[in-house]
């Protein structure tokens, strides 16, 4: 007994006590940023609070709802979705916001300097059993002289000119990953004091892996090179990859990019034929650009096998994009497999 106590007490106090506002302001962020961000992790909050709640609050399942993609809305989508919406449009430096949930983008405050896009609970086919699921961020400046936040040409910007990014897993604990284009860090929300803690400087993607993360019901509908790279997977060790792979699908994409940042891995959802029309199934502005943000920050890579994904210019708020991202070197592997395009990292 005393052995595991000391233990516990080392573990404790190995991690770094500092709260997020310290990280935040050492990474150097503007204060209007700082409270942009705090925001976004109330509503967070809250929704966290909600998720335990579940069915004694009476708000799993369905609503009679369709979202612009045609999605069945679930009762949380759309409580996450304007409890984000409601705290992002009083804060006075957000100009407009942008969300997986509504239809066109919202205006903010018309002086506000940022642009806030987010999918309020994705992977939200969990909600109802009991799963993981999580809220994506992603922070760009609203260009000078623009219109206001409802006008969406002023949110269309490539990743790349994204200021900060994040998401929030609602798991066995609520964590929140981030980046302002300093590294990626860690926190744990304490629940008992309501604050995010720093609990993992840094983190890294380790550069290879035997682990892929794909939704394998998909397989006939996909291109060549991607049908190429699963089947070389599947061939193991006797393929021409040389190793053995192991398969994980959460259908979170917050819980499947977590788990690569924690041990590695590749996570796919590339293009596929279902309907031609759409570039793929995950969303560029608030699912594809944020995640590639904090993948590329934390060494590892993003592409849409054709190109890395924050250079892709988008048209509209809703638009989808294939995503392959993760360890560095299985990356490339896939990348390679399109021939077309190499990645210069
Ligand atoms: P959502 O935003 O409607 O929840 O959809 C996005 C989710 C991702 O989290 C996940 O990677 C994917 O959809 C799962 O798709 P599938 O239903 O094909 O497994
Ligand atoms: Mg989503």
């Amino acid at each position: 007994m005393l052995k595991l106590s000391i233990s516990f007490n080392r573990k404790v106090e190995r991690f770094s006590m500092k709260r997020l506002d310290q990280v935040i302001s050492q990474e150097g962020v503007s204060a209007e940023l700082e409270l942009v961000i705090k925001d976004i992790l109330v509503a967070c909050k809250d929704i966290a609070y909600k998720l335990g709640q579940g069915e004694l609050a009476g708000i799993l399942g369905a609503t009679e709802d369709e979202n612009i993609q045609g999605e069945t809305q679930k009762m949380l989508d759309v409580i996450s979705n304007d409890l984000l919406k409601d705290t992002l449009c009083s804060n006075a430096f957000v100009k407009g916001v942008g969300s997986e949930e509504e239809d066109y983008t919202i205006a903010g405050h018309a002086d506000g300097k940022y642009l806030v896009t987010f999918d309020p609970l994705d992977g939200s086919s969990n909600i109802d059993v009991n799963l993981s699921v999580g809220t994506i961020f992603s922070i760009l400046e609203a260009p000078e002289d623009s219109r206001t936040g409802d006008d969406q040409n002023i949110f269309l910007q490539p990743g790349r000119k994204q200021v900060a990014a994040g998401y929030v897993l609602y798991g066995p604990s609520t964590l929140l990953v981030m980046t302002t284009g300093k590294g990626v860090n860690l926190f744990t929300l304490d629940a008992n004091v309501g604050e995010f803690v720093l609990t993992q400087e840094q983190l890294k993607i380790t550069e290879d892996t035997a682990e892929f993360a794909i939704n394998m019901s998909n397989q006939r509908f996909w291109e060549p090179e991607m049908k190429e790279y699963i089947d070389h997977c599947l061939q193991g060790e006797e393929g021409p990859l040389g190793k053995r792979y192991n398969m994980r699908w959460v259908a979170s994409m917050v819980a499947e990019v977590h788990r690569i940042l924690i041990r590695g891995g590749i996570f796919m959802y590339p293009y596929d034929s279902r309907d031609p029309s759409k570039a793929g199934k995950l969303r560029l502005m608030y699912e594809g650009n944020p995640m590639s943000m904090i993948v590329e920050q934390a060494g590892g890579l993003s592409s849409t096998g054709h190109q890395c994904i924050m250079d892709v210019e988008p048209q509209d708020i809703h638009d989808r994009v294939p995503v392959i991202l993760g360890s560095k070197n299985e990356v490339k592997k896939v990348v390679a497999m399109y021939g077309d395009y190499i990645t210069k990292s």
